[in-house]
């Protein structure tokens, strides 16, 4: 019997267009023998469209606007529970038995399509409610490593409705906590969209308006010399890791436009580190994936500085996730095809849920 695949994409987030390119790669990718794909749109505005199963590969991401879709409620992502008056009992069979989410950003990556996941009961692929939503905020994510122990570079933050009641007593706080230069940044943006560098009072108190214009909530980080170097983390239980990559910034740091426009950022796989960083990124990275509660995969980043120390920079619980991206790329170069990864996190996913039904609800 082949396996009905919902495939989630598109979202009301800055980075749609990139969710439905990546739709295309993964679709492109799958046993199309072995699953039925359903794909299921969510427009800029948040409306939800489902279109018939796919035949085939599609040529153009346009294709992916499900422009003849139906407009359905998010609920009803097993649409024929409910329209076809029949009950979850007797529709087994039409329940979608896997859904791939490609989402970012709000309604999507921050955890809020898992949790809906999960009230319908259906497996997914990738990270659950918890390291989802943690992970989309900066400044829980932090909290959790700090605690966790694990090495990170300095930070503070702010709500707006402080910042636009007095400014001074935050900026100073900046200045003594972190100096300059430091990166002002949106708490809940997964992409680099509102991120800038200060490296004076004025720039940080433009740097502020910018950040929050995206978010009512944002997080200052202490600049740290370094190298960016990046790994991918694959597992449940028991994650696994990559090789590790480096990016080299072309422009003043990896901003919104290398990462995703202009492809000018280089990526080195494998990077030149040495064993004993790569050992010691290998341990923090599978320390940090467990103090998330990850499940799936994570892209964990760092700073490599020159006096050799490893700090954590960042995890992403839903990375880019186009053959060429750093992700996929750290596989392959591990050994691990973009099929095969497509379709070993879509086991993951799974044996995650089959693990879940073991739990007892009662007492
Ligand atoms: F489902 C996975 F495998 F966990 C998964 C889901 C989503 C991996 C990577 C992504 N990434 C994205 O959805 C995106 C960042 C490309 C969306 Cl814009």
């Amino acid at each position: 019997m082949k396996m009905k695949m919902g495939l989630v994409y598109g979202g009301k987030s800055p980075e749609h267009n990139v969710s439905l390119q990546t739709a295309k790669a993964v679709i492109k990718a799958l046993d199309l023998t072995k699953y039925d794909v359903l794909p299921i749109y969510i427009t800029e505005n948040g409306e939800w469209i489902r279109g018939k199963q796919l035949e085939g590969p599609v040529e153009d991401v346009e294709e992916l606007r499900l422009a003849n879709g139906e407009a359905i409620s998010p609920m009803a992502m097993n649409p024929e529970i409910f329209s076809a008056g029949g009950d979850a009992e007797t529709s087994g069979s039409k329940k979608l038995d896997v859904v791939f989410p490609l989402l970012h950003g709000p309604n999507g990556e921050d955890g809020t399509v898992q949790g809906l996941l999960e009230l319908l009961n259906i497996p997914y692929v990738g990270n659950g409610v918890l390291a989802s939503a943690a992970g989309m905020d900066k400044v829980m994510m932090k909290n959790v490593y700090n605690q966790a122990g694990i090495k990170q570079p300095a930070y503070v933050w702010f709500l707006r409705g402080d910042w636009e009641e007095k400014r001074e007593p935050l900026y100073t706080d900046v200045e003594e906590t972190l100096g300059y230069p430091c990166f002002v940044k949106p708490a809940n943006l997964g992409s680099s969209v509102g991120i800038s560098k200060a490296r004076n009072r004025a720039e940080l108190d433009e740097a502020c308006a910018t950040a929050f214009a995206y978010d009512r909530k944002i997080i200052v980080e202490e600049g740290i010399d370094g190298r960016e170097i990046e790994m991918a983390v694959l597992g449940n239980d028991a994650p696994e890791c990559s090789v590790v990559g480096e990016i080299k910034p072309e422009t003043d740091f990896y901003d919104y436009k290398a990462k995703y426009e202009d492809g000018s950022t280089g990526l080195i796989i494998p990077a030149q580190i040495s064993e004993s960083e790569y050992e010691e990124m290998k341990s923090v990275a599978v320390r940090s994936f467990k103090a998330l509660d990850c499940a799936g995969l994570v892209r964990a980043d760092f700073f490599l500085t020159e006096a050799g120390d490893v700090l954590m920079n960042e995890v992403n619980t839903m990375p880019g996730f186009t053959p060429v991206s750093m992700f996929p790329m750290l596989w392959q170069k591990s050994g691990l095809s973009y099929p095969e990864l497509i379709e070993k996190l879509v086991q993951l996913g799974i044996e995650r849920f089959e693990e879940k039904q073991k739990i007892k609800h009662t007492f």
